[in-house]
């Protein structure tokens, strides 16, 4: 009897030490009015495109049990005016993670769509792509168009949008192992493009000019990051985050919309 109450015991010390290390959660802020990718980008003219809708606000990724939560939020409510069904519908986030920390492990180059790259240093490991389309047809899109990067895409099987905030849940082993506290992470903000181009990953696309369905103040070319709003600094939300995301997103163009220097980010660290 006396035997068995100390096992109990040492099993619930066992399971309250074991709760407090496996939930956590990992936060960045993302200052407001800086939707404009480097610096000039513009919504594009329709409607459904409301300002504040590609302002990242805030990622949020917490640890409970076996699942990683994460959640985006921007800087207005979201709406479905495409019936998408999920409850938002223009929004498309890719949340980059490094697991490994190493210098030159993992991918240097981004997904197809996204016109950016990845220091050596902060080359990532997985991404876990929100999108209002089904899983199937992004998981589809993934390994028709970057096969290469299909082991280490991660999608939840469902993702909501709910106020201003995006949510999904995936299996934290699908994100590697490790403590994620140390993980370094990036988040680009793009627009769920259900008609995209035949190589992009069903992003939208950055043009000089805005256009109904596209975004203006970038090139006619791929020489320019489709990436609307990101993190930078240290993930505060400081208004200095807004030039230095600026900084981060700078690019150059030949005469012929080929890249010369391309877009080049940096991971967010705790
Ligand atoms: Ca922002
Ligand atoms: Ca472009
Ligand atoms: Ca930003």
């Amino acid at each position: 009897m006396k035997n068995s109450f100390r096992f109990s015991v040492l099993l619930l010390a066992t399971a309250v030490l074991a709760g407090t290390a496996l939930s956590q959660e990992v936060s960045f802020k993302d200052p407001t009015g800086d939707d404009k990718g480097p610096g000039a980008y513009i919504y594009p003219t329709d409607k459904v495109y409301a300002a504040g809708s590609f302002d990242l606000t805030e990622m949020k990724m917490k640890v409970s049990g076996d699942k990683a939560d994460f959640s985006v939020t921007i800087g207005t409510k979201l709406e479905d005016p495409w019936g998408m069904g999920g409850g938002f519908a223009t929004q498309m986030v890719f949340i980059f993670i490094d697991t490994d920390n190493k210098d030159g492990s993992g991918f240097t180059k981004s997904l197809p769509g996204l016109n950016v790259a990845f220091s050596p240093a902060d080359a990532w490991d997985k991404v876990v792509i929100l999108s209002p389309q089904p899983q199937n047809r992004v998981k589809s899109e993934v390994e028709t168009k970057a096969g290469w990067a299909k082991d280490a895409v991660v999608i939840p099987a469902r993702t909501r949008g709910n106020g201003r905030t995006i949510s999904g849940s995936v299996a934290l082993k699908d994100l590697g192992a490790g403590d994620p506290a140390k993980w370094g992470y990036q988040v680009v903000m793009q627009s769920n493009e259900g008609f995209p181009d035949k190589a992009d990953l069903l992003t939208r696309k950055v043009n000089e000019f805005e256009g109904q369905h596209r975004f203006g103040g970038g090139n006619d070319g791929d020489c320019d990051p489709h990436a609307v709003d990101i993190l930078a600094g240290k993930g505060t939300g400081d208004k200095s985050e807004i030039e230095a995301q600026y900084k981060m997103l700078a690019f150059e163009c030949n005469a012929d919309g080929t890249s010369k220097k391309m877009a080049t980010l940096s991971m967010i660290r705790k």
